[in-house]
């Protein structure tokens, strides 16, 4: 297990250490989300990765997306995991050939068949906004536009499964918080019908059991997997067999807010920018008919199979603040959460403090996470709301500083949790740095 204390030394250039993370963990082609936990390619890890690379290396923010979307389905999906295939099989689980039983031969690009929160648009506009070199940097648009609209065409036609305009995520992995206790009655239920507990979780040889998801919500992940697997990964009639189809919010959010970049990207390469305000629009309003909560006053998942709300008051409810077309008083309800009890503080917790379920240390049922507070706080700049912006990227650093660039924090304590020199703390400390 790594050491307990990763604390940078007094005096520390944070930048300077940020870039030293990112430079160990990058593998040629792509960085790693951390050297040992998870050695391959992950996909929104890679967004964020390239969202700080961008202030410091446009070669290797360019490579990292480009290395990514090398590896995008025919269907426009893009996977979560491109496996490494110089990483040994049984580094992580599930690995290659569990995503791809029957191949007698794992190509050399095998990739996992689910997908995460889609941050590659704005990724890739960030990359452009930051280089010096424009005109090279609009080759790099070009590039990427096609594959960019064909993986947002995925989402909002194959993944339409709730009929109401809004991406589905089919597995609690695509949410990209795993074990979140809004996904706990759906795995209660995959439990109860019969998943067992696989036995070769790599996980727990880097990380305390006490910090990561548990064995049940594991049994749920595997059972999910594999039906999803051997149907091939195909969304047709999903419903009603499956057992998790959840319309989420910051998944939701993030995408209407990666469609606006897409309309920014389209206006500098010569494409119709009209039509991807149009959907990103869209997006936000049915955001806001779905899943905004009116008497929590914040925005939750909605469980397709059950047409219902899950009133889970979780982080991912605040990220919405990101997206277009999100009417003014749900946005004030919204960013009114960040003086309350649930999630009032110098660190933001994934789930409100005053849930039963909040436990500060395990995973993404409470610790405070680089990313989705980078996510926070681009969608409260995005609303003026400057002062609770620069109280939360304040609150992060000064984490960062304590206790290095860690996976987590305690969201009470600011103790660093999970695995050490995560890339994307790494990254985004270097975006709000700059
Ligand atoms: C897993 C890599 C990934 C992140 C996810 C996070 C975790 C677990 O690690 O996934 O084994 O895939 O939940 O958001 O992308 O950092």
């Amino acid at each position: 297990l790594p050491a307990a204390t990763t604390a940078l030394p007094v005096g520390t250039d944070l930048a300077a250490a940020a870039r030293a993370v990112l430079a160990a963990n990058w593998r040629g082609r792509h960085t790693v989300p951390s050297a040992r936990l998870y050695p391959h390619q992950w996909s929104w890890d890679s967004a964020f990765v390239a969202i700080g690379l961008a202030h410091v290396d446009q070669h290797r923010a360019q490579l990292e997306l480009a290395t990514l979307f090398g590896a995008q389905w025919r269907d426009g999906r893009v996977p979560h995991i491109v496996f490494d295939p110089d990483t040994p099989a049984d580094a992580y689980f599930p690995g290659p050939r569990f995503w791809a039983p029957g191949a007698p031969v794992l190509p050399r690009r095998a990739t996992s068949g689910i997908v995460q929160p889609p941050v590659h648009a704005q990724a890739t506009w960030e990359i452009y906004r930051r280089a010096g070199d424009r005109a090279a940097a609009a080759d790099f648009l070009r590039r990427m536009y096609e594959p960019l609209c064909a993986w947002h065409d995925y989402l909002l036609t194959a993944r339409d499964l709730g009929g109401a305009g809004l991406a589905a995520i089919v597995h609690p992995w695509e949410s990209g918080m795993d074990n979140h206790p809004a996904w706990d009655e759906a795995v209660a239920a995959i439990c109860a019908a019969g998943a067992t507990v696989p036995t070769a979780r790599a996980d727990l040889h880097h990380v305390p059991a006490t910090q990561r998801p548990g064995d049940a919500d594991y049994a749920a992940y595997i059972d999910l997997a594999t039906r999803y697997r051997d149907r091939g990964y195909s969304d047709v009639d999903l419903l009603p067999g499956h057992g998790f189809v959840v319309e989420d919010p910051l998944f939701n959010a993030v995408l209407a807010w990666s469609e606006e970049a897409l309309a920014r990207i389209a206006a500098v390469v010569g494409a119709n920018s009209c039509w991807h305000t149009e959907r990103a629009t869209a997006l936000g309003a049915a955001l806001t008919e779905r899943l905004f909560d009116d008497d929590l006053g914040l925005f939750v998942p909605r469980d397709v199979r059950t047409d219902r709300r899950v009133p889970v008051p979780g982080v991912a409810g605040l990220v919405p603040l990101l997206a277009p077309g999100v009417p003014a008083d749900a946005a004030v309800r919204t960013r009114a959460h960040l003086d309350g009890p649930g999630f009032a503080g110098a660190l933001l917790p994934t789930l409100d403090r005053t849930s039963p379920d909040y436990d500060p240390q395990r995973y993404w049922r409470g610790p405070s996470w680089a990313n989705t507070t980078w996510l926070v706080i681009r969608g409260l700049r995005r609303h003026r709301d400057y002062a609770r912006a620069e109280a939360l990227r304040q609150g992060l650093l000064d984490a960062v500083r304590a206790e290095g660039f860690r996976e987590y924090y305690d969201a009470d304590t600011g103790t660093g949790a999970g695995t050490t020199e995560f890339s994307w703390t790494a990254a985004l400390v270097l975006d709000l740095l700059a």
